[in-house]
């Protein structure tokens, strides 16, 4: 598998986020370009080599990501609201947003997206349960929901447009590098093993449109993403067991619904009443 970088170009959305922090400066190395974009503030605040172009960008805003994406080839999309949580906000960031990123894609001829998907797509399975990316999507939330939004979307483009996505359905990567809890010994994902995998999904030939669960080696993953990661290229070299010792015991009570399903916490959050 080639990891020469296929695309001059790359947008790195949510560039002033956790993800996005420890994505930039390998990015840099994968490709020609890269310009960060972020909300004004955030992105204002983020401590970046002067090189790297950074646009403010809503992404709820369709003329602001047309023009964000003039001349670019790839994106890295983490923008849009990354936590379970009421409706609206997530309807404008993640699906209108969304909406906004590929027909902005389509018209401006970005060839490939590499999309943080979730885990929470599925957060309705029981843990232990293995899971895999053409299993049925049992999203636990709104927040999911709009990650399946995302790669239906995804799907579409690919189709109809040939614009080409990989969806990363994303487990646990934490700012500190570590998982949090019990849980996280089957979702962690390492900040090296996501650069890895985000350097395979702009890297890959011919993805079309892919959905790969985003985790390290975990001795206890309950997903199941051989073949798409075969395809990618991307083989995970950390493995969250070794932190089994401190965090084992951080773990929701048993028999609740954030013990007994794959999305954990997220299965606390909510509902909403929003439209009362
Ligand atoms: C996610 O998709 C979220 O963005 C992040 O906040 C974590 O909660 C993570 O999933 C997880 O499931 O641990």
């Amino acid at each position: 598998m080639t990891q020469q970088p296929l695309f001059r170009h790359v947008l790195l959305t949510g560039a002033a986020g956790m993800l996005g922090r420890v994505l930039a400066a390998p990015l840099v190395a994968a490709c020609e370009r890269l310009t960060l974009s972020d909300l004004a503030e955030p992105l204002a605040r983020l401590d970046a080599a002067p090189s790297q172009r950074r646009v403010p960008c809503e992404l709820a805003d369709a003329a602001a990501v047309h023009a964000l994406l003039e001349g670019v080839d790839a994106v890295v999309h983490l923008g849009g609201v990354a936590v379970e949580g009421p409706f609206e906000p997530i309807l404008q960031a993640n699906i209108r947003g969304l909406h906004n990123l590929y027909e902005a894609a389509r018209r401006q001829g970005t060839r490939r997206i590499v999309f943080a998907s979730s885990n929470h797509v599925t957060g309705g399975y029981e843990q232990g349960r293995t899971t895999r990316p053409d299993d049925p999507p049992r999203p636990d939330g709104n927040y999911g929901l709009s990650k399946l939004f995302g790669e239906g979307i995804a799907s579409l483009y690919a189709d109809r447009h040939g614009i080409e996505t990989v969806a990363l359905r994303i487990g646990t990567a934490t700012a500190d590098d570590r998982p949090p809890d019990r849980r996280a010994l089957a979702t962690w994902l390492s900040h090296a093993d996501l650069i890895r995998l985000v350097r395979a999904a702009l890297s890959a030939r011919d993805v079309g449109f892919l959905v790969a669960y985003g985790i390290s080696d975990n001795t206890r993953a309950w997903y199941d993403s051989r073949e798409a990661w075969l395809r990618l290229g991307y083989s995970p070299q950390d493995n969250a067991e070794r932190f089994a010792p401190e965090v084992e015991h951080i773990a929701f009570p048993a028999g609740s619904p954030m013990a007994r399903f794959q999305g954990g916490s997220f299965m606390g959050i909510g509902p909403f009443d929003e439209t009362l």
